[in-house]
């Protein structure tokens, strides 16, 4: 074993939102925290997704950190929907104006982390030779922070450029006067693909499957609206953190079944005008439970993509179909499907023909072989456990997560995993996480985590690990939860289901950011019930 070069009392890492957020709390807190990045700067999702278009899809003045009224107000998001450079400055700032940098160690990665029973630290590792031990080790790695590349051979032998979204090259890419492929159809390369058509000689994307995209209405902010906001902030966060998806929007009371066919139809053209990604799945209570009330919401879409696409037979393709509305995430677009209508964009259907290899020159199809100068894949991530699995973690008698997560992953509370004492995984599966607004969970995850430590300290605790009773319940309870609903129907990456050979299993809890908060605070309030504490 590697001496230990440096004690402090928590590792966390990952520099995005949650890494940052955990810093500034159990910094707060009197502990000596040290951060590891892989990247040279903070801003996790926001420092590698640079790519053409690339936005948040929640409104951003409730896509921001709560924990600082004065932060809040000082503030200034220019549009409904900020671009990635404004998210990404912001960053800097919170990074800035608390003095985050100094405890940050970037351009390293964590490759190890092992638990020693003998002094209850964990021992972590990187590629740089830095060997901490820790009493408590935060993984705030994200759950859409390992790309993850076309399951087709061939890549390296094309002779062009190539470039993944979620590791867009600083500066930018000119794609002017070029023939360009773009594989993937997802929020990516949904907010991809207008941009680059307007760039590019020739457009062509290869889809998979179709997805379920609402126009963003984006735009600049009404002054009076951030005025509006911003004097009633706290009670804008306290809604959003009682809400389904971490952005407070009024729950329906109807099924979408016991209402006329026009009211059905008024109430999601009223919703569709918003802009907004969950509020069409809110507009009925059943949309998400009852196959027949989905299917009405997924004809409405549909009709709004043969709204816009002039040509039927391009409008078939792009119409989403096969998986029940809302089961894979949908998407917020600027002109997505009007880029259809230009003379220079083609679409592949890959239902009607297969990707064979990419080639020198581009992509082979079981139809054809389709030349290009660049390609861009918008092909997605390892989402939820690719970043922790990425890590050699070894817990208690030498278990590793790798072996612990074989057929899954099991949690806690999607916080913390039985035999990974004092280990928290932020976001993890088996909680709220990519079905929510992810700063409200990040935030919610942070202060438990923090509230915790905390409560160690106060009663003499080195040690603080998930029971496995605890944990088997909670995850047979996120299995339940998803199986009561449409979800489990689609080929999402929510199932794992976009990466060969990755276990099925439903990772995000449905249940809900409100109640998972409720069951997170009864936890705690019992005194860490389901949690061994020694
Ligand atoms: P990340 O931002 O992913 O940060 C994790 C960091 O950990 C990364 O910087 C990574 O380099 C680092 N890291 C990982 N492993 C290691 C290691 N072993 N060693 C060292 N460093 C490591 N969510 C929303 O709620 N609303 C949105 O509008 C939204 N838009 C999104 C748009 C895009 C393009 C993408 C990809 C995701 C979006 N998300 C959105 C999800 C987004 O990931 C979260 O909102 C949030 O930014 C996650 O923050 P994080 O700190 O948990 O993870
Ligand atoms: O990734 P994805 P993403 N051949 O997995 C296709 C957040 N986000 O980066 O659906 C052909 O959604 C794949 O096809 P299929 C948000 O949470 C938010 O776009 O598997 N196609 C799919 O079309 C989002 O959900 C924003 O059949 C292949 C696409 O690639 C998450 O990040 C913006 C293929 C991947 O879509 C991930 O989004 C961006 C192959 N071999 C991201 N392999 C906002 O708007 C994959 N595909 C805020």
């Amino acid at each position: 074993m590697d001496s230990v070069a440096e004690e402090v009392d928590a590792v966390v890492v990952g520099a995005g939102f949650a890494g940052l957020y955990a810093l500034y709390k159990l910094r707060g807190q009197g502990l000596s925290v040290k951060v590891f990045e892989a990247a040279d700067d903070v801003g996790g999702t926001w420092y590698w997704n640079k790519y053409p278009g690339a936005r948040c899809d929640v409104e951003s003045m409730h896509y921001s950190y709560s924990f600082d009224p004065a932060l809040e107000q000082e503030w200034e998001w220019t549009e409904k929907y900020a671009g990635q450079p404004e998210i990404l400055s912001y960053l800097r700032h919170v990074a800035d104006r608390y003095d985050l940098r100094k405890d940050v160690v970037f351009e390293t990665r964590v490759t190890r982390a092992s638990f020693d029973e003998g002094t209850a630290r964990w021992h972590v590792r990187t590629d740089r030779g830095h060997v901490v031990s820790a009493r408590y080790c935060v993984m705030a790695v994200g759950c859409l922070s390992v790309p993850k590349f076309p399951e087709v051979p061939g890549l390296e032998a094309f002779t062009g450029p190539w470039y993944h979204t979620g590791t867009w090259p600083e500066g930018g890419v000119d794609f002017t006067g070029q023939r360009v492929g773009v594989i993937g159809t997802g929020s990516s390369g949904i907010q991809a693909i207008p941009l680059i058509a307007e760039q590019a000689a020739e457009l062509t994307v290869f889809q998979r499957t179709p997805n379920f995209s609402f126009a963003a209405f984006n735009g600049p902010l009404d002054p009076d609206r951030v005025a509006d906001v911003k004097a009633n902030y706290r009670e804008v966060r306290e809604a959003d953190r009682n809400s389904i998806f971490g952005i407070a929007v009024e729950w329906p009371t109807k099924s979408a079944l016991e209402v006329s066919e026009s009211e059905r139809r008024a109430v999601y053209q009223e919703r569709w005008n918003r802009g907004h990604l969950n509020g069409l799945v809110q507009s009925f209570t059943d949309l998400i439970f009852v196959e027949e009330a989905n299917e009405t919401a997924a004809e409405f879409v549909r009709e709004q993509v043969r709204g816009k696409v002039d040509d039927p037979e391009t409008a078939r393709k792009l119409e989403p179909r096969g998986y029940p509305f809302s089961t894979k995430r949908p998407c917020l677009d600027t002109g997505y499907y009007e880029t259809y209508n230009r003379e220079h964009v083609h679409l592949v259907d890959l239902r009607e023909e297969d990707l064979v290899e990419i080639t020198a020159t581009g992509v082979r199809t079981t139809a054809g072989e389709y030349e290009f100068d660049s390609l861009v894949l918008a092909t997605g991530f390892d989402a939820m456990t690719g970043a922790f699995l990425a890590v050699d973690i070894t817990g208690r008698n030498g278990l590793s997560l790798r072996e612990k997560w074989h057929d899954g992953p099991v949690t806690y509370l999607g916080l913390a995993v039985s035999g990974f004492p004092n280990l928290f995984t932020v976001t993890g599966p088996g909680s709220p996480s990519v079905l929510s607004n992810m700063v409200v969970s990040i935030e919610q995850h942070v202060d438990w985590i923090g509230d915790l430590v905390e409560h160690m300290a106060r009663n003499g605790h080195a040690a603080v690990e998930a029971t496995e009773t605890a944990e088997k319940e909670w995850t047979e309870h996120v299995r339940e939860v998803s199986e009561a609903t449409l979800f489990p129907r689609a080929d999402s990456y929510y199932l794992g289901a976009n990466v060969t050979g990755k276990p099925r299993v439903f990772m995000p809890y449905v249940g809900g950011v409100a109640p998972y908060r409720q069951k997170c605070d009864s936890v705690a309030e019992s005194g860490y019930s389901g949690f061994d504490l020694r």
